[in-house]
Order: C-alpha cells, then structure tokens, then sequence
C-alpha cells in the first residue's frame, strides 16, 4: 500500500461523485459462491454490468479483510480492462449529529491468479451498528465514462473475551494509532509468522500506513500465571508496507498478544509486560 496515492484516490472518488450520474439497485441476499472459493458479500446492478465484492467467507469482520472485486459484462464475462477505484464509509448518527469516517483500505489492483476481477484489503476500524452503516461506494469506468456504485455492507464484530485482531490507541504523541493482524490467521503451537498493519489516523478520512516503527511482541497465558513463550521476533516494516515478524505460542489455548509501538526506541503506545504489569493495553487475543 502507498499511502501517498490515498489522497488522488480520495479526490478522483470525489470527482466521480460530482461527474456520474448514479442508478443502481442492490441485491442484499448473497448468492452461490464462485469457483475462486471467494463468496459474494454484496452485489449490485449498474448500467448492465454487475458488480460483486467478494471475501474468503462471505463476510466482513472489524479488522484486516482481504477482499476482491468483479465486474461482469451482460454475458457475464467478467471485465479486466476497468479503471476501478472503492472508497469505504461509515455514516454514523450521533446525538442528532450525522458523522461520516473511513478507514485504512488500499487501491484495488488487478488480480494476479485465479478468476479476473480486482483485489485489495480493508481495515474496518468499527462494526455495524444500529448507530452506523457501512457503504463501500465503487467508481468503475469500462472504457464508457465513470459511474457509481454503492454496495452496503454489513460489519460484524471481531473480538470477544478470547479474541481480538484489531485494535486503536492513541500515542504519547496525541495521534490516533491503528494495528490489525493480519498472520496469524489460524494459530498453531510453536512458532508463527506474524503480520500487522500500522495505521495512523490523520483525518475521518485519512489513515496512512505508519513507515519505519518497531512494534514489540510479548504473548502471554493470562490463565497460567501469565507465561511467555520463545521464538517472538520484533516486527519491522517489510517492502510490503506491513510489519513483519514471528509470535511463539508454546502450547494451545489462550493467548494474549501483548505489544508496544516504538518510534526510533521511544514508546508511543503500549506497556512492556513486567512483574508490576501483567498486561498491555494495546495487544490481540488468540484461542486455538
Ligand atoms: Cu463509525
């Protein structure tokens, strides 16, 4: 992801809306899912074409989601040759006021393998609610002009009591901080691969990829005398833009992850787990 591009996406989606007339209509009920093994979360129909989002599981959870995008012709073959861009919003009622926000997402970029179409990832920062909606609005051009397509999407809930894959902070520095794990996805006792994504907030509508941090690593057993485990490996920003390095968990059970983000070796959130501090306040839960 290269945050720098986020702002001409934002003003081509913005220009998009002014420029294109809208005509769509959704269709909420999911249908079968394709031969990629990606299943439709939402779809809809513009101006002869259909456009699906598709994830892993026809879902979409708070935190990392790798998605894809298809847009099928009136035969139903689907289109490669698009200029697509995507823009997730959140319209949330607060105390009279409406207030929108977005989230970390990156550009969507031709698939590599498997069925044509576009992929990406969103980072939902908040859950659908009776307070908030989600709407993905798609700007697609075929060759015809740029339209316009809203795909309301329904956001679940990713943590609970044993489980936690996103979560926000605010630095010593006063910004708003975003982490979501992104690996491990299916823990395993020993040691595992570990990815997260550092997001700042700058604006409702801006969150950057963070460049250059540390973030530390410290899994503990709450549940057995807060023990550790070896095989951790400080994660550091790889060619990728996410933060790369290795959680040990050393037998099964619960976990929690426990991290603190440093800045050139100063902390900016998160405390170091000591005998006086079982825990930090930043940190993701794992049960396997
Ligand atoms: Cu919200």
């Amino acid at each position: 992801m290269r945050s720098e591009h986020r702002p001409l996406i934002l003003s081509l989606g913005l220009l998009a809306l002014v420029a294109c007339k809208k005509e769509e209509t959704t269709e909420p009920t999911p249908t079968s899912p394709p031969p990629s093994g990606m299943q439709v979360v939402q779809s809809a129909t513009d101006a002869g074409y259909t456009l699906e989002l598709l994830s892993a599981s026809g879902t979409l959870d708070v935190g990392y989601n790798d998605l894809q995008l298809r847009i099928k012709d009136g035969q139903g073959n689907a289109v490669s040759n698009a200029t697509v861009s995507w823009l997730p919003l959140m319209t949330m009622e607060m105390g009279g006021n409406t207030h929108q926000h977005s989230c970390p997402y990156s550009a969507l970029t031709a698939t590599t393998s498997g069925p044509v179409g576009y992929q990406g990832h969103v980072v939902f920062n908040m859950a659908s609610s009776a307070m908030g909606t989600w709407v993905i609005t798609v700007t697609y051009d075929t060759g015809h002009g740029a339209r316009q397509v809203d795909l309301p999407v329904n956001v679940t809930t990713s943590e609970g009591e044993f489980r936690k894959r996103y979560t926000s902070a605010v630095g010593t520095d006063g910004t708003t901080y975003l982490l979501a794990m992104i690996q491990p996805s299916a823990p395993t006792t020993g040691i595992n691969t570990m990815v997260v994504g550092l997001y700042k907030r700058v604006s409702s509508m801006e969150f950057p990829v963070v460049d250059g941090y540390t973030i530390r690593v410290d899994p503990r057993m709450p549940g057995m005398g807060n023990h550790g485990a070896p095989g951790n490996v400080d994660l550091t920003q790889g060619t990728d833009g996410f933060y790369h390095g290795a959680v040990g968990f050393s037998m099964t059970g619960y976990w929690k992850i426990n991290l603190v983000v440093e800045q050139n070796g100063s902390v900016l959130c998160g405390e170091p787990v000591t005998t006086g501090n079982e825990g930090s306040s930043v940190h993701f839960k794992v049960n396997f």
